[in-house]
């Protein structure tokens, strides 16, 4: 039987890569020029499998040119905001994600994120490098304390509740707002308090975790309006899609000192980042970092590499989604 012909839009790590090689015919992106609209369409209209990232959009248009050998959409990456679920489904198309194997990095860099904005890190090695550290003083470049403050996170799956079994670890209480309240074991072991209302946690909270995945809900889910339900020393922090946050509200209240700061890795126009928030101090950038290990980007291929192969030998890959799951 002929290898299935899997179209790779970028390059992935030589291990994934060399496997793929091994078990279907994978058309690789070698040097990783992202693909253009044209080009893609091109493309997908031959093959039987289509590997996308977060960097693709797969909106209908795109979908409509699939060819009828195309059965599957085995993205790699968990989340799936760039795919059109609903139309993918209406074409009969499977669309697949790599959940849990990035569960704990993306946690990592989140608690990086929680620590290095209140603490003033990112401002402080800017300090050193550029020359500009006159000497320790007793009253220079405070921060705030991690220890005893309130995380309210908003979107309590995988990787929020890895992110609260880390801050428990820091002395950080847990609060949380998500669709459904966690089961109850889990809720007593993370010591977590459930806001049913968004609107109403947002006022007492410290530091605020965006971990909630970007749909049509969740889009501008942190709005203008609520951007001002914080308290003032308030800091957020976004691992998770820019979407969910108003950017440039958040950037106006950020230089207004309506809250204390930000950590973001993640940005509604990516790779281009607001202007304005460039231009701030008190917020931390990241290029997307969430699940950047060679040993998590290793794993999400073979999750890809899973799902397609299970799919070619007629079964349900493990890792489906549906426009209902989010
Ligand atoms: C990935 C992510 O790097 O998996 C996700 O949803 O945001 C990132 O950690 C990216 O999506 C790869 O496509």
């Amino acid at each position: 039987m002929a290898k299935p012909t899997v179209l790779v839009t970028r390059k992935l790590p030589e291990a994934v890569e060399t496997r793929m090689m091994e078990l279907f015919d994978a058309r690789l992106n070698l040097d990783d020029v992202p693909m253009g609209r044209a080009e893609l369409k091109a493309a997908i209209a031959t093959v039987d499998a289509l590997v996308p990232t977060v960097t693709d959009t797969i909106d209908a248009d795109i979908i409509s040119a699939a060819g009828p050998k195309l059965k599957i959409i085995a993205n790699f990456g968990v989340g799936v905001n760039h795919i059109d679920l609903a139309a993918a489904t209406a074409k009969g198309i499977t669309v697949t994600n790599t959940p849990d194997v990035l569960t704990e990095d993306t946690a990592d860099l989140a608690m990086a994120l929680v620590l290095m904005a209140p603490r003033r890190l990112s401002e402080g090695e800017r300090l050193v490098r550029d020359g500009k550290w006159t000497g320790w003083a007793p009253t220079q470049h405070l921060g705030y304390r991690i220890n005893g403050k309130r995380l309210g996170i908003i979107g309590m799956g995988r990787i929020g509740v890895a992110l609260a079994r880390r801050a428990r670890g820091f002395g950080v209480a847990v609060h949380y707002h998500n669709r459904q309240r966690i089961a109850d074991a889990l809720e007593t072991e993370l010591e977590a308090t459930y806001w049913q209302s968004l609107d109403q946690m947002l006022a007492h909270m410290d530091i605020l975790s965006i971990n909630c995945p970007l749909t049509a809900e969740t889009k501008h889910l942190l709005s203008e309006a609520r951007l001002k339900r914080l308290p003032k020393h308030c800091f957020i922090i976004n691992t998770s899609r820019g979407g969910i946050i108003d950017e440039a509200a958040l950037a106006k209240a950020l230089r207004n000192g309506d809250i204390a700061g930000a950590g973001l890795d993640v940005y509604e126009g990516e790779p281009k980042v607001n202007e304005e928030l460039l231009k701030l101090d008190n917020v931390v950038l990241l290029p997307h970092l969430g699940s950047a290990t060679l040993e998590g980007r290793i794993a999400m291929g073979e999750k890809v590499i899973v799902n397609l192969r299970t799919h070619a030998d007629g079964h349900k890959p493990p890792d489906r989604v549906l426009p209902s799951d989010f």
